[in-house]
């Protein structure tokens, strides 16, 4: 862990001292590229008025772009299962994102693209006869957990006032920024003194909670759900590092009640990577320290970040 974050740290500092306008981050809004705290939407964007929109987040790190592909992918099919169609074509967004990458210096950048459905109301007007819009950024990486509380794990409940939205209302495989009952458990999780939402689908099973996908461990079997949730590329990094450790995964319903007695339990997402969870509705998971499975997974994470089959090299020019 410590050879990562000093790497990082190294970065983050000379990314602070520069001079650069877009250091602080860089956005592509119609074209222009602008800093990305002057970046302005039109309020008439239905993506802004209806959340009619799909997005997506891949990664930089170290000065490589990580999965950039199976990011582009999973956008695609979410723009299909919407019936959204992004105005720049994939080898376009990518030379732009790399371009931004460039321009702005930033070496280790959580990356957004957002599909919206565009100016005019969908009411009264055929979704085919819309053009839609596309909004790019890059910021400084961003920490879901911060590594000095990776370092410990951090503490997560099991929200009670709220559930995942059900996939027969939202499609949680079609990434999305209805984040009602995300805000509501993370609302939850601190009036219950911990930080980290777990939301249940209602039938006594977890989904996912704020912006991450969810791993147990159990005498050494990762479970994770395999309905009601966002198709995670660092999950799917998970399994594969998992598979070539021979190490079992259970893609199934996981019940609450597994989250309990589990021996290890870590969430995982783009921006923070694999996280430790040591409480769970403040007690203890397993021995309450970061436990040996989540450790090496954690560590594979991170190297795989310079294998060329899964990352490229951005020219800095
Ligand atoms: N589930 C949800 C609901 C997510 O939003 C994300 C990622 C994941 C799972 C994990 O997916 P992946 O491993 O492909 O990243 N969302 C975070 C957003 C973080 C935030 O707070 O905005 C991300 O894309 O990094």
């Amino acid at each position: 862990m410590e050879a990562v974050f000093a790497g990082y740290e190294q970065r983050l500092a000379a990314l602070k001292s520069s001079t650069n306008p877009f250091a602080g981050g860089i956005a592509w809004v119609e074209g222009e590229l602008v800093p990305l705290a002057e970046a302005r939407i039109p309020l008439m964007d239905q993506g802004f008025l209806r959340s009619d929109l799909t997005y997506d987040v891949p990664a930089i790190w170290d000065g490589r772009f990580f999965r950039l592909d199976d990011h582009l992918d999973r956008l695609e099919k979410s723009c299909a299962k919407l019936r959204l169609r992004s105005p720049l074509d994939r080898e376009a967004v990518r030379a732009t994102l790399c371009e931004m990458a460039a321009r702005s210096g930033i070496r280790d950048a959580f990356v957004c693209l957002i599909v919206t459905r565009g100016l005019k109301a969908v009411r009264g007007n055929r979704p085919a006869d819309l053009v839609n819009n596309l909004y790019m950024f890059l910021s400084p990486y961003v920490w879901v957990v911060p590594p000095e509380m990776q370092r410990t794990g951090a503490p997560a409940i099991v929200t009670r006032t709220v559930r995942r939205t059900p996939p027969g209302a939202f499609d949680p495989t079609v990434k999305n920024l209805q984040w009602g009952d995300f805000t509501r458990g993370l609302l939850e999780a601190q009036d219950r003194d911990a930080i980290y939402p777990i939301l249940p689908d209602g039938d006594g099973n977890i989904t996912e909670g704020a912006g991450y996908n969810i791993v147990l461990v159990k005498d050494g079997v990762l479970h994770t759900p395999e309905r009601g949730v966002l198709e995670g590329v660092t999950r799917k990094t998970v399994m594969e590092i998992a598979a070539a450790r021979g190490i079992e995964v259970r893609l199934e319903h996981v019940p609450v009640d597994l989250a309990y007695h589990c021996d290890e339990l870590f969430f995982c997402t783009t921006a923070a990577g694999v996280m430790p969870v040591t409480t769970l509705d403040g007690r203890p998971v397993g021995g309450g320290q970061v436990g040996p499975v989540t450790r090496q997974i954690w560590e594979a994470y991170w190297d795989l970040h310079y294998d060329p089959q899964l990352s490229f090299p951005i020219d800095y020019h």
